[in-house]
Protein backbone atom coordinates (compact mmCIF):
# COMPACT_ATOMS: atom_id res chain seq x y z
CA UNK A 1 0.00 0.00 0.00
CA UNK A 2 0.95 3.76 -0.88
CA UNK A 3 2.40 4.57 2.71
CA UNK A 4 1.30 8.33 1.81
CA UNK A 5 -2.32 6.73 1.84
CA UNK A 6 -2.03 4.46 5.14
CA UNK A 7 -3.25 5.51 8.41
CA UNK A 8 -0.94 6.87 10.67
CA UNK A 9 -1.52 7.31 14.04
CA UNK A 10 -0.63 10.18 16.14
CA UNK A 11 1.26 7.83 18.23
CA UNK A 12 2.88 6.16 15.35
CA UNK A 13 3.88 9.74 14.51
CA UNK A 14 5.33 10.80 17.25
CA UNK A 15 7.37 7.42 17.64
CA UNK A 16 8.94 8.25 14.73
CA UNK A 17 9.81 11.64 15.12
CA UNK A 18 11.10 10.86 18.45
CA UNK A 19 14.30 10.85 16.79
CA UNK A 20 14.07 14.59 15.86
CA UNK A 21 13.10 15.27 19.53
CA UNK A 22 16.20 16.88 21.22
CA UNK A 23 15.58 14.99 24.74
CA UNK A 24 15.76 11.50 25.68
CA UNK A 25 13.68 9.68 23.19
CA UNK A 26 9.88 8.38 25.05
CA UNK A 27 9.64 11.57 27.35
CA UNK A 28 7.41 13.32 24.71
CA UNK A 29 5.65 10.72 23.54
CA UNK A 30 4.67 9.90 26.96
CA UNK A 31 3.25 13.75 27.30
CA UNK A 32 2.03 13.83 23.88
CA UNK A 33 -0.24 10.30 24.22
CA UNK A 34 -1.97 11.80 27.53
CA UNK A 35 -2.34 15.18 26.29
CA UNK A 36 -4.08 13.47 23.43
CA UNK A 37 -6.32 10.73 25.86
CA UNK A 38 -7.86 14.06 27.33
CA UNK A 39 -8.83 15.48 23.86
CA UNK A 40 -11.00 12.53 23.40
CA UNK A 41 -12.58 12.81 26.89
CA UNK A 42 -13.16 16.50 26.13
CA UNK A 43 -14.17 16.12 22.79
CA UNK A 44 -16.88 13.47 23.87
CA UNK A 45 -18.15 15.80 26.65
CA UNK A 46 -18.08 19.04 24.21
CA UNK A 47 -19.66 17.08 21.64
CA UNK A 48 -23.14 16.36 23.78
CA UNK A 49 -22.63 20.20 25.20
CA UNK A 50 -25.91 20.92 23.63
CA UNK A 51 -27.39 17.65 25.86
CA UNK A 52 -26.19 19.50 28.72
CA UNK A 53 -29.40 22.05 29.02
CA UNK A 54 -31.76 19.46 28.53
CA UNK A 55 -30.40 17.41 31.28
CA UNK A 56 -30.14 20.65 33.39
CA UNK A 57 -27.52 23.67 33.13
CA UNK A 58 -24.41 23.36 34.27
CA UNK A 59 -23.49 23.92 38.13
CA UNK A 60 -27.36 22.47 39.22
CA UNK A 61 -27.99 18.51 39.18
CA UNK A 62 -29.16 16.92 36.13
CA UNK A 63 -31.85 14.18 35.86
CA UNK A 64 -29.43 11.11 37.20
CA UNK A 65 -28.87 13.71 40.29
CA UNK A 66 -24.99 14.31 39.47
CA UNK A 67 -24.05 18.17 39.59
CA UNK A 68 -23.35 18.81 35.91
CA UNK A 69 -19.80 20.70 35.64
CA UNK A 70 -19.25 23.57 33.69
CA UNK A 71 -16.97 22.11 30.53
CA UNK A 72 -14.18 24.49 30.73
CA UNK A 73 -14.17 22.64 34.66
CA UNK A 74 -14.68 19.27 33.54
CA UNK A 75 -11.70 19.82 30.38
CA UNK A 76 -9.13 20.92 32.83
CA UNK A 77 -10.03 18.00 35.54
CA UNK A 78 -9.28 15.36 32.86
CA UNK A 79 -6.10 17.10 31.66
CA UNK A 80 -5.35 17.27 34.86
CA UNK A 81 -6.07 13.45 35.31
CA UNK A 82 -4.77 12.61 32.49
CA UNK A 83 -0.94 14.22 32.71
CA UNK A 84 -0.67 12.37 35.77
CA UNK A 85 -0.60 8.68 33.91
CA UNK A 86 2.73 9.27 31.76
CA UNK A 87 5.24 10.15 34.65
CA UNK A 88 6.71 12.60 32.74
CA UNK A 89 5.08 16.08 34.02
CA UNK A 90 6.15 17.31 37.43
CA UNK A 91 4.16 20.24 37.31
CA UNK A 92 1.09 22.03 35.41
CA UNK A 93 -0.22 25.22 35.46
CA UNK A 94 -3.63 26.31 34.33
CA UNK A 95 -6.10 29.20 32.87
CA UNK A 96 -8.44 27.71 35.37
CA UNK A 97 -5.92 26.92 38.53
CA UNK A 98 -4.99 30.45 40.33
CA UNK A 99 -1.69 29.15 41.18
CA UNK A 100 0.77 25.99 39.11
CA UNK A 101 0.40 22.77 40.81
CA UNK A 102 3.15 20.17 41.19
CA UNK A 103 2.03 16.61 39.83
CA UNK A 104 3.45 13.22 42.26
CA UNK A 105 6.12 11.31 40.55
CA UNK A 106 5.00 8.49 39.19
CA UNK A 107 7.25 5.36 41.07
CA UNK A 108 10.85 6.17 40.52
CA UNK A 109 10.28 8.19 37.14
CA UNK A 110 12.13 11.97 37.52
CA UNK A 111 9.55 14.05 35.44
CA UNK A 112 11.20 16.80 33.44
CA UNK A 113 8.54 18.53 31.91
CA UNK A 114 5.74 21.23 33.15
CA UNK A 115 2.48 21.69 31.11
CA UNK A 116 0.58 24.61 30.91
CA UNK A 117 -2.89 25.03 28.99
CA UNK A 118 -6.13 26.32 28.77
CA UNK A 119 -7.82 23.82 28.94
CA UNK A 120 -11.53 25.14 26.93
CA UNK A 121 -10.44 28.31 25.05
CA UNK A 122 -13.41 30.22 23.62
CA UNK A 123 -15.44 28.89 26.08
CA UNK A 124 -18.03 31.89 25.69
CA UNK A 125 -19.35 29.87 22.72
CA UNK A 126 -19.41 26.89 24.39
CA UNK A 127 -23.66 27.70 24.86
CA UNK A 128 -24.09 28.53 21.46
CA UNK A 129 -22.89 25.21 19.50
CA UNK A 130 -19.91 27.36 18.51
CA UNK A 131 -16.03 25.54 18.09
CA UNK A 132 -14.37 25.51 21.30
CA UNK A 133 -10.27 24.54 21.74
CA UNK A 134 -7.86 23.13 23.88
CA UNK A 135 -4.24 24.58 23.98
CA UNK A 136 -1.33 23.61 25.61
CA UNK A 137 2.26 24.50 25.92
CA UNK A 138 5.29 22.10 27.41
CA UNK A 139 8.41 23.03 28.80
CA UNK A 140 11.35 21.20 30.38
CA UNK A 141 11.61 22.29 33.97
CA UNK A 142 14.56 24.16 34.72
CA UNK A 143 14.28 23.91 38.54
CA UNK A 144 16.49 21.35 40.91
CA UNK A 145 15.14 17.91 39.74
CA UNK A 146 14.91 16.96 43.70
CA UNK A 147 12.48 19.09 44.80
CA UNK A 148 9.01 20.11 43.73
CA UNK A 149 8.44 22.11 40.79
CA UNK A 150 8.33 26.33 41.28
CA UNK A 151 7.16 29.04 39.58
CA UNK A 152 10.19 29.70 37.80
CA UNK A 153 9.42 26.76 35.64
CA UNK A 154 6.21 28.05 34.59
CA UNK A 155 7.74 31.86 33.54
CA UNK A 156 10.13 30.88 30.59
CA UNK A 157 10.40 32.65 27.21
CA UNK A 158 8.43 31.41 24.85
CA UNK A 159 11.78 30.52 22.79
CA UNK A 160 11.95 27.88 25.66
CA UNK A 161 9.25 25.94 24.67
CA UNK A 162 9.77 22.06 23.60
CA UNK A 163 6.22 21.30 22.10
CA UNK A 164 2.84 23.39 21.92
CA UNK A 165 -0.08 22.25 20.46
CA UNK A 166 -4.39 22.85 20.54
CA UNK A 167 -7.29 20.70 20.08
CA UNK A 168 -9.87 22.29 17.68
CA UNK A 169 -13.37 21.02 18.71
CA UNK A 170 -15.53 22.14 15.59
CA UNK A 171 -16.98 19.69 12.78
CA UNK A 172 -14.13 17.63 13.22
CA UNK A 173 -11.89 17.26 16.07
CA UNK A 174 -8.15 18.14 15.12
CA UNK A 175 -4.97 18.38 17.26
CA UNK A 176 -2.09 20.39 16.05
CA UNK A 177 1.23 20.52 17.08
CA UNK A 178 5.01 21.16 16.79
CA UNK A 179 8.22 20.17 18.79
CA UNK A 180 10.35 22.96 16.82
CA UNK A 181 10.19 20.59 13.35
CA UNK A 182 7.44 22.14 11.47
CA UNK A 183 3.59 21.47 12.40
CA UNK A 184 1.52 18.31 11.73
CA UNK A 185 -2.46 18.15 12.45
CA UNK A 186 -4.37 14.86 13.27
CA UNK A 187 -7.73 14.66 12.95
CA UNK A 188 -10.00 12.06 15.41
CA UNK A 189 -11.50 8.93 13.57
CA UNK A 190 -14.19 8.31 16.17
CA UNK A 191 -14.86 4.70 14.60
CA UNK A 192 -11.42 3.87 15.77
CA UNK A 193 -11.14 6.12 18.65
CA UNK A 194 -7.34 7.12 17.44
CA UNK A 195 -6.08 10.61 15.79
CA UNK A 196 -5.05 10.14 12.45
CA UNK A 197 -2.37 12.44 10.55
CA UNK A 198 -4.53 14.22 8.11
CA UNK A 199 -2.41 17.51 7.68
CA UNK A 200 1.59 17.15 7.55
CA UNK A 201 4.01 19.95 7.83
CA UNK A 202 1.51 22.59 7.82
CA UNK A 203 2.56 25.82 6.13
CA UNK A 204 0.55 29.00 6.32
CA UNK A 205 0.12 31.00 3.37
CA UNK A 206 2.76 34.20 2.77
CA UNK A 207 -1.12 36.45 2.98
CA UNK A 208 -4.90 35.54 3.15
CA UNK A 209 -8.03 37.13 2.23
CA UNK A 210 -9.53 37.85 5.55
CA UNK A 211 -8.42 39.93 8.93
CA UNK A 212 -9.38 38.81 12.46
CA UNK A 213 -10.08 40.80 14.55
CA UNK A 214 -13.13 41.95 17.05
CA UNK A 215 -14.60 45.11 15.03
CA UNK A 216 -16.85 45.94 18.63
CA UNK A 217 -13.77 47.59 19.96
CA UNK A 218 -12.92 49.47 16.94
CA UNK A 219 -12.99 52.84 18.75
CA UNK A 220 -11.19 51.67 21.63
CA UNK A 221 -8.45 50.81 19.95
CA UNK A 222 -5.08 52.80 19.91
CA UNK A 223 -5.16 55.47 16.48
CA UNK A 224 -2.13 53.17 14.48
CA UNK A 225 -4.78 50.12 15.15
CA UNK A 226 -7.65 51.38 13.43
CA UNK A 227 -5.53 53.19 10.95
CA UNK A 228 -4.26 49.47 9.71
CA UNK A 229 -7.67 48.23 10.15
CA UNK A 230 -8.72 50.55 7.79
CA UNK A 231 -6.18 49.63 5.82
CA UNK A 232 -7.49 46.11 6.12
CA UNK A 233 -10.70 47.47 4.98
CA UNK A 234 -8.93 49.59 2.00
CA UNK A 235 -7.34 45.91 0.34
CA UNK A 236 -11.31 44.67 0.44
CA UNK A 237 -10.20 42.08 2.64
CA UNK A 238 -12.64 40.31 4.30
CA UNK A 239 -13.69 40.30 8.35
CA UNK A 240 -13.97 36.72 10.01
CA UNK A 241 -13.73 36.51 13.54
CA UNK A 242 -15.09 32.99 15.19
CA UNK A 243 -14.28 34.68 19.09
CA UNK A 244 -12.73 31.60 19.74
CA UNK A 245 -8.43 31.96 19.33
CA UNK A 246 -8.33 28.19 18.23
CA UNK A 247 -10.57 28.46 15.50
CA UNK A 248 -9.35 31.96 13.85
CA UNK A 249 -5.94 30.91 14.29
CA UNK A 250 -7.03 27.30 12.48
CA UNK A 251 -8.50 28.68 9.94
CA UNK A 252 -5.63 31.37 8.97
CA UNK A 253 -2.68 28.62 9.40
CA UNK A 254 -4.53 26.87 6.22
CA UNK A 255 -6.12 30.50 4.23
CA UNK A 256 -3.82 32.95 5.73
CA UNK A 257 -4.48 36.15 7.21
CA UNK A 258 -4.07 38.46 10.35
CA UNK A 259 -5.48 37.58 14.19
CA UNK A 260 -5.09 40.93 16.06
CA UNK A 261 -6.02 41.03 19.89
CA UNK A 262 -4.58 44.34 20.28
CA UNK A 263 -5.06 46.39 23.80
CA UNK A 264 -8.28 48.58 24.63
CA UNK A 265 -9.38 50.74 27.71
CA UNK A 266 -11.20 47.82 29.11
CA UNK A 267 -7.80 45.55 28.41
CA UNK A 268 -5.26 47.47 28.34
CA UNK A 269 -2.76 44.88 27.98
CA UNK A 270 -4.61 42.52 25.97
CA UNK A 271 -7.31 40.12 26.84
CA UNK A 272 -5.43 36.70 25.62
CA UNK A 273 -2.45 35.23 28.08
CA UNK A 274 0.89 35.16 27.23
CA UNK A 275 2.26 31.76 28.74
CA UNK A 276 -1.11 29.35 27.79
CA UNK A 277 -2.35 31.00 24.64
CA UNK A 278 0.03 33.69 22.78
CA UNK A 279 2.99 31.92 23.47
CA UNK A 280 1.75 28.26 22.64
CA UNK A 281 -0.08 30.25 19.33
CA UNK A 282 2.79 31.85 18.41
CA UNK A 283 5.54 28.94 18.32
CA UNK A 284 2.96 26.99 16.23
CA UNK A 285 2.25 29.79 14.17
CA UNK A 286 6.44 30.49 13.40
CA UNK A 287 7.27 26.92 13.20
CA UNK A 288 4.37 26.69 10.36
CA UNK A 289 6.23 29.65 8.68
CA UNK A 290 4.58 32.50 9.80
CA UNK A 291 4.48 35.40 12.62
CA UNK A 292 3.97 36.74 16.00
CA UNK A 293 4.67 39.94 17.62
CA UNK A 294 2.55 41.82 20.06
CA UNK A 295 0.90 45.59 19.43
CA UNK A 296 4.78 46.93 20.38
CA UNK A 297 6.27 45.23 17.99
CA UNK A 298 8.38 42.78 19.83
CA UNK A 299 8.38 38.93 18.98
CA UNK A 300 6.11 37.25 21.10
CA UNK A 301 8.46 34.17 21.85
CA UNK A 302 10.74 36.70 23.22
CA UNK A 303 8.84 37.75 25.71
CA UNK A 304 9.97 36.96 29.46
CA UNK A 305 7.47 36.15 31.30
CA UNK A 306 6.50 37.51 35.00
CA UNK A 307 3.50 36.60 36.17
CA UNK A 308 1.17 33.17 35.24
CA UNK A 309 -1.73 34.73 34.17
CA UNK A 310 -0.46 38.21 32.64
CA UNK A 311 -1.77 39.50 29.49
CA UNK A 312 0.05 39.89 25.85
CA UNK A 313 -1.43 42.12 23.07
CA UNK A 314 -0.38 40.01 19.83
CA UNK A 315 -0.99 40.13 16.18
CA UNK A 316 -0.21 36.60 14.36
CA UNK A 317 -0.50 35.04 11.17
CA UNK A 318 0.85 35.31 7.61
CA UNK A 319 4.41 36.80 7.41
CA UNK A 320 3.32 39.21 4.82
CA UNK A 321 0.62 40.79 6.54
CA UNK A 322 1.98 40.56 9.98
CA UNK A 323 4.96 42.37 8.72
CA UNK A 324 3.01 45.07 6.63
CA UNK A 325 1.11 45.66 9.98
CA UNK A 326 4.57 46.08 11.89
CA UNK A 327 5.70 49.03 9.05
CA UNK A 328 2.44 50.51 8.86
CA UNK A 329 2.69 51.01 12.43
CA UNK A 330 5.96 52.47 12.81
CA UNK A 331 5.33 54.39 9.60
CA UNK A 332 2.19 55.82 11.18
CA UNK A 333 3.49 56.54 14.69
CA UNK A 334 6.96 58.01 13.37
CA UNK A 335 4.42 60.30 11.38
CA UNK A 336 2.17 60.59 14.67
CA UNK A 337 5.15 61.34 16.93
CA UNK A 338 6.68 64.06 14.56
P1 LIG B 1 -11.36 32.54 27.17
O1 LIG B 1 -10.03 31.86 27.35
O2 LIG B 1 -11.93 33.05 28.48
O3 LIG B 1 -12.30 31.71 26.39
O4 LIG B 1 -11.09 33.87 26.33
C1 LIG B 1 -10.26 33.76 25.21
C2 LIG B 1 -11.11 34.02 24.00
C3 LIG B 1 -10.31 33.71 22.74
O5 LIG B 1 -10.46 32.39 22.36
C4 LIG B 1 -10.93 34.65 21.75
O6 LIG B 1 -10.06 34.95 20.71
C5 LIG B 1 -11.22 35.86 22.62
O7 LIG B 1 -11.41 35.40 23.96
C6 LIG B 1 -12.46 36.55 22.21
O8 LIG B 1 -12.55 37.66 23.08
P2 LIG B 1 -13.62 38.79 22.76
O9 LIG B 1 -14.96 38.15 23.02
O10 LIG B 1 -13.29 39.91 23.72
O11 LIG B 1 -13.42 39.20 21.33
MG1 LIG C 1 -8.57 31.07 26.83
Amino acid sequence: MNIANRIVTLDEFIIRKESEFPFASGELTGLLRDIGVAAKIVNREVNKAGLVNILGVAGVENSTGDTVQKLDMFANEKLIECLKNSGECCGIASEELEDFIPIPAVATKEAKYVVLFDPLDGSSNIDVNVSVGTIFAIYRRVSDSKGDVTLEDFLQAGTELVAAGYVSYGTSTILVYTTGSGVNGFTLDPSIGEFCLSHRDIKIPARGNYYCVNQGYYLKFDIEMRRYIDYCSDLNLGLRYIGSMVSDIHRILFQGGIFLYPNTRKYPQGKLRLVYECNPIAFIVEQAGGKAIDCQLRRILDQKPTQLHQKSTIAVGSPDMVDEMKAFVERYAAHNLS
